[in-house]
């Protein structure tokens, strides 16, 4: 496809908006659920609310929760110590795996992990019939039952991380990191009846530690990956000028540095 003229290009910046148009639909938040860290996820004011179910030191010192500005800090001082929110799932629940398919995205960081304690704290999904405990360390993140684990910091700044399962009953499960369009890791997950979403400190064995949680957004309604940037090996980004920066870096094939979204065209070579 070749622009020939400014007719031509004018033309294409029309069609190419109405394209947008209905990729902004696309990109639209998958998500049917979220946890944004306003409140204690057992807070009224948290919708849907979470329970509180585990607490080892419930007045202190060896376990704190706090929310500020947008962020749950939860901290166990030792290994033996926990604390867990759950999010129980099934029929008429606000999760509620049916066999579409469900997709996690968290946004964290972790401060540091508890003396001896190799992890921070946790993350567990199950639907019901697979399951997942993830234990979330400053350099790695593990899954307990299915082993495995994917090595990177955690505690460098707050990460992205969307997991996704397409077969609820046989997983597996994937991790995409910080919207990345492949899987920074897949995992089997092991066979259980856990039917929730669980979060914190979740066992007294092997974790302790700091984590910042931002927020933890979820549907049942299919197994959705980040979206991949739009242009394909072999294309270059063609940009109108009415719109576009001089010079487009990769980002901007999908959006500008504000967020907003730009009309870029797709020439192939
Ligand atoms: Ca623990
Ligand atoms: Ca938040």
């Amino acid at each position: 496809m070749k622009l020939k003229s400014a007719k031509g290009m004018l033309a294409l910046a029309a069609a190419t908006a109405a394209f947008l148009v209905l990729r902004a639909h696309a990109q639209t938040s998958p998500f049917t659920f979220g946890y944004e860290g306003n409140y204690l996820p057992q807070n009224p004011l948290t919708v849907p609310q979470w329970a509180k179910v585990l607490d080892s030191d419930e007045t202190g010192p060896n376990t704190s929760e706090s929310a500020t500005n947008g962020v749950l800090t939860v901290y166990t001082a030792n290994k033996s110590d926990y604390l867990e929110y759950r999010m129980d799932g099934g029929a008429g629940m606000n999760w509620n795996p049916t066999g579409a398919g469900s997709t996690v995205e968290v946004r964290l960081k972790t401060d540091f992990n508890a003396a001896s304690a190799s992890w921070a704290g946790n993350l567990v999904i199950g639907t019901g019939s697979r399951a997942w405990t993830f234990g979330i360390g400053t350099n790695y993140i593990s899954n307990y039952g299915g082993g495995g684990d994917l090595v990177m910091a955690t505690n460098d700044k707050f990460h992205t991380y969307r997991f996704t399962i397409g077969n609820e009953t046989g997983g597996p499960l994937a991790l995409y990191v910080d919207g990345a369009s492949t899987p920074a890791k897949v995992w089997s997950g092991t066979a259980g009846t856990t039917n929730r979403l669980g979060f914190g400190d979740t066992t007294t064995s092997s974790e302790g530690g700091q984590i910042q949680w931002d927020y933890l957004r979820w549907t049942n309604n299919g197994r959705f990956a980040p979206e991949a940037v739009p242009a394909k090996s072999g294309e270059v980004a063609f940009c109108c000028r009415i719109y576009c920066p001089p010079q487009p870096t990769s980002r901007d094939f999908a959006r500008t540095a504000s967020g907003a979204n730009r009309p870029l065209f797709v020439q192939r070579r």
